[in-house]
C-alpha cells in the first residue's frame, strides 16, 4: 500500500468502527458481527503502529489509554452543575408545579426521564472532537477523568455533525452508570479475587471511573445517558425535547423513553408507570426527573443556590411485601461459600416477581428465627437483590422448626463446615465444580505448586473454555495447545512459558503439593512439617488421625483437618490422577544436621521483598537451621519483612536479634 493509500484505509476504518461502535453500544442494533468488528480493530491497530503519526484522538484505539495519570487535574465547569431538589411525595410535586405556574403562567409542558443512579460527568467537544471528560465534583470544580470516559463505548469520540452544520463549542451533561447484572458480575469477580465488593452499582461505576489505570475503567462495562446540553455554540435549541433529539442525531445515547407531559396529572401518571416498571430495567433508577421542556421558561425560572426552580426529582420509596417463605435452599458460590436462600410464594416488588430472596448466611437465619413456612417481609437491597427482612411471628404457622444449616455440600456431597471465627459455612470438597475456581488458584499459586501464568484471569478463562475440569486437568493441557493458542493475548510464547511452568511444577516438593491441596489449618508450614514427617504421599494417605497429631507442632485441630481430608474420596481421587500424571508424591527435603545453621533456630514474620516463605525456609534448613513459629528466648534470629506484627514486638521484648532480608542473604553466604 502506498503512503496515501494507508492514510484513506486509516480514515475509512476509522469511520466504519466509529459508525459500527455507535450501533452496538449506543443503538442496541449491531449490523456487524463482533468478530468482523474485531477484525477491522486490528487491522486498524496495526496500520496505525506502522505509522504513528497518522494517529488521532477520535480514533477507536484510543479508548483504552495505557498510561496511569498520577492524580486527578481539577477541572472548573463553565457551565455549573446543578444538582435536583428532591421530593418525596405526589403532593410535593402539585406543589411544584404551582410555583412553576407563579412565575411561567401559559404554556407549560414537563418533561419525565428516569432519574438513572450512577455519577453525573460533562463532557466537551470542540469541532465535533470529544476533547475533556471530567465528574461533577461539587457542581462548580470536578475532576479530569478524560483518558477513563474515553473507554466508554457509547462515549462518541467523534460526533455526526450535519452536513454544512459548525459546532464549534458543545458541552453536555450525561449520567456514567454500571447495568445491575455488570455490577453483580464484577462483584463475584471482586470476592473471587478477594478485593472489595462495591455496595451498589453507583458506587462501582464512581469507583470505576475514578481509577487512575484507564484500563481498569475499560474493563468494568461503564455505559453512559447523556440528558442535557450545558453549553452548546453553532445551534440554537428551544426546548428539552429538541435537544435531547439533536444530542441523539449527534451519536449520543439519550435519557431513554422520556416523555413530554402537557399537564402536571400526565406527569404524575407517567410517574406511576415508571415506578411499575423500574425494577425490571437493566439499569439502576432511584426516581424520575421532572424538568420543564421550553428553556426560555427555564430562564425565567432560574435556579436557587442550590438547584434549578425548573426541575425537580421524585424519589420512589423502597418497597416492601409479605409473603410465604416456602423453603430454604442452599447455593454454593465459587469459593465454596454455602449461601442460603429463601424460596418465596412469588410476589411483585418494585416492578419484578420476586420467587427468590437471599438469607445471606447462617447467623442471619438465626438471629431473626426464619423458618420454612413463616410469613415474611421482603425488600429489594439497593433495589436489586431481594431480601428477607423479618418475619411475621403472628402468622408462623404451627409445626415450624429453627433451620439448621447442612453438614454437606449440596453439590458434591463433601463435608461443609464453618471456621471458628467466620460468619460463612464452606464445601470441603477439593473437586466440588462449585468451588473449582478457587481451588485451582490456590494450587497454582506461589508458595504451592508455583505455575507461572497461572493467575485468577487465566484460571477463569481455562474453566469458562472448559479446557480444564479440575486440577488434574491441569497437566493434560499439553495436548490442548492448539485450543490455547486460540485464547486471547496467548501467543507461541505464553502458551510455551505456561506449559512448561506446569510441566515444572510436576517437580515440586511433597510439601508445595500438600499445601497446594487447600486444607483447612494447612498452612505452609504444617504441610512442610507433615511432608517431611511422612516422607511420601502413600504413607501419609495411610496415616491416622493420631500418626499425625504426633507431626512436630501439629495440634488436634490440624491433625484432624488433615485426616479428614485425606480420607475423602474426592481428595484420593484427585491425587490419583496427579499421581498418575507424574506429579511427584515425595519429600526432597533432606534436613541437615550440620551446616552454617546448625543450632540455630528462625522464626519468619511479615512479607520479604523477594524470598517467599517456602524459599526462605528451605534456605534455613538446607543449612542446618530450624524454623519455628513463635518467638522465644531460644529464638536465634526473628527474619522479619514488611508488615511483621507481635513477633517482632516479642522479640524486641525479648533481645532477640532481629534481621531483614539483606542481613539474611548475608548469612546465608547468598550476599555479592
Ligand atoms: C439522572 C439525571 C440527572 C440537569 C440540570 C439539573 C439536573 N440522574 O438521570 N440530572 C438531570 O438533570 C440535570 N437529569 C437526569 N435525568
Amino acid at each position: 500500500m502506498t503512503g496515501l493509500n494507508v492514510q484513506e484505509r486509516i480514515q475509512e476504518l476509522k469511520n466504519l468502527l466509529n459508525y459500527h461502535s455507535r450501533k452496538y453500544y449506543v443503538e442496541d442494533s449491531p449490523e456487524i458481527s463482533d468478530y468482523d468488528y474485531d477484525r477491522l480493530y486490528h487491522e486498524l491497530l496495526d496500520l496505525e503502529q506502522r505509522h504513528p503519526e497518522w494517529v488521532t484522538p477520535d480514533s477507536p484505539t484510543q479508548r483504552v489509554g495505557g498510561q496511569a495519570i498520577d492524580a486527578f487535574t481539577k477541572v472548573v465547569h463553565d457551565v455549573k452543575m446543578e444538582s435536583l431538589m428532591d421530593v418525596f411525595s405526589i403532593e410535593e410535586l402539585y406543589d411544584f408545579d404551582r410555583k412553576v405556574r407563579e412565575t411561567v403562567s401559559d404554556g407549560i409542558a414537563y418533561v419525565v426521564e428516569k432519574k438513572i443512579d450512577g455519577l453525573s460527568v460533562s463532557l466537551e467537544y470542540e469541532n465535533g472532537i470529544f476533547k475533556r471528560g471530567s465528574t461533577r465534583g461539587d457542581g462548580l470544580v470536578g475532576e479530569d477523568v478524560t483518558g477513563n470516559l474515553r473507554t466508554i463505548r457509547s462515549i462518541p469520540l467523534k460526533l455526526n455533525i450535519p452536513e454544512g452544520m459548525v459546532l464549534p463549542v458543545l458541552e453536555v451533561r450525561g449520567e456514567v452508570f454500571m447495568s445491575k447484572k455488570d455490577f453483580l458480575d464484577l462483584n463475584e469477580r471482586q470476592e473471587e479475587l478477594e478485593q472489595k465488593l462495591f455496595a451498589n452499582p453507583r458506587n462501582a461505576a464512581a469507583g470505576s471511573l475514578r481509577q487512575l489505570e484507564p484500563s481498569v475503567t475499560a474493563s468494568r462495562k461503564l455505559d453512559i445517558f447523556v440528558f442535557n446540553i450545558q453549553k452548546i455554540e453553532g445551534k440554537t435549541i428551544e426546548s428539552h425535547t429538541e435537544g435531547l433529539e439533536f444530542l441523539k442525531a449527534l451519536g449520543f445515547k439519550i435519557s431513554p423513553d422520556y416523555k413530554l407531559c402537557a399537564t402536571i396529572d400526565k406527569v404524575v401518571e407517567e410517574i406511576n408507570s415508571l415506578g411499575e416498571l423500574r425494577g425490571g430495567l437493566p439499569f439502576e433508577t432511584d426516581g424520575a426527573v421532572v424538568k420543564v421542556n421550553r428553556l426560555a421558561q427555564r430562564e425565567l425560572l432560574g435556579s436557587t443556590s442550590k438547584a434549578p426552580r425548573w426541575a425537580v426529582a421524585y424519589k420512589y420509596p423502597p418497597e416492601v411485601k409479605k409473603t410465604r417463605l416456602k423453603e430454604i435452599i442452599i447455593q454454593v458460590g465459587r469459593t465454596g461459600a454455602l449461601t442460603p436462600n429463601a424460596v418465596l410464594e412469588p410476589v411483585r416488588l418494585a416492578g419484578t416477581t420476586v420467587s427468590r430472596a437471599t438469607l445471606h448466611n447462617e447467623d442471619f437465619i438465626k438471629e431473626r428465627d426464619i423458618r420454612e413456612g413463616d410469613m415474611v417481609w421482603v425488600r429489594k437491597a439497593g433495589e436489586i437483590i431481594p431480601e428477607v427482612l423479618e418475619v411475621d411471628f403472628k402468622e408462623r404457622p404451627e409445626g415450624t422448626k429453627p433451620y439448621e444449616m447442612p453438614s454437606q455440600c449440596p453439590v458434591c456431597g463433601a463435608p461443609a463446615l464453618r471456621e471458628d471465627q467466620e460468619a460463612v459455612t464452606r464445601c470441603t470438597g477439593i473437586e466440588c465444580p462449585a468451588r473449582l475456581f478457587r481451588s485451582i488458584v490456590h494450587f497454582a499459586s506461589r508458595d504451592a505448586m508455583n505455575i507461572e501464568g497461572l493467575g485468577p484471569a487465566m484460571v477463569d478463562t481455562l474453566l469458562e473454555k472448559e479446557l480444564i475440569k479440575g486440577i488434574p486437568d491441569l497437566y493434560l493441557l499439553k495436548n490442548k495447545r492448539g485450543e490455547l493458542l486460540q485464547l486471547e493475548r496467548m501467543g507461541t510464547k505464553s502458551v510455551d512459558n505456561l506449559l512448561s511452568s506446569i510441566e515444572r511444577s510436576k517437580e515440586s516438593d511433597l510439601s508445595r503439593l500438600l499445601f497446594g491441596l487447600g486444607i483447612r489449618h494447612i498452612g505452609l508450614r504444617a504441610a512442610q512439617l507433615a511432608s517431611e514427617h511422612f516422607k511420601t504421599m502413600d504413607d501419609l494417605l495411610a496415616a491416622t488421625k493420631e500418626d499425625i497429631v504426633k507431626v512436630e507442632e501439629f495440634g488436634d485441630k490440624m491433625a484432624e483437618a488433615l485426616a479428614d481430608f485425606l480420607q475423602m474420596e474426592q481428595t484420593r481421587h484427585t491425587i490419583g490422577l496427579l499421581k498418575a500424571e507424574g506429579v511427584n508424591m515425595a519429600s526432597k527435603v533432606q534436613r541437615k544436621t550440620d551446616g552454617a545453621f546448625k543450632g540455630l533456630t528462625f522464626v519468619l514474620t511479615g512479607t520479604l521483598p523477594t524470598y517467599s516463605r517456602a524459599e526462605a525456609t528451605a534456605l534455613i534448613e538446607e543449612r542446618g537451621g530450624k524454623v519455628s513459629g513463635s518467638v522465644s528466648k531460644k529464638t536465634s534470629y526473628v527474619l522479619a519483612g514488611e508488615e511483621a506484627g507481635s513477633k517482632l514486638d516479642k522479640a524486641n521484648e525479648l533481645g532477640v536479634r532481629v534481621i531483614d532480608e539483606e542481613a539474611f542473604k548475608t548469612l546465608c553466604g547468598l550476599a555479592y
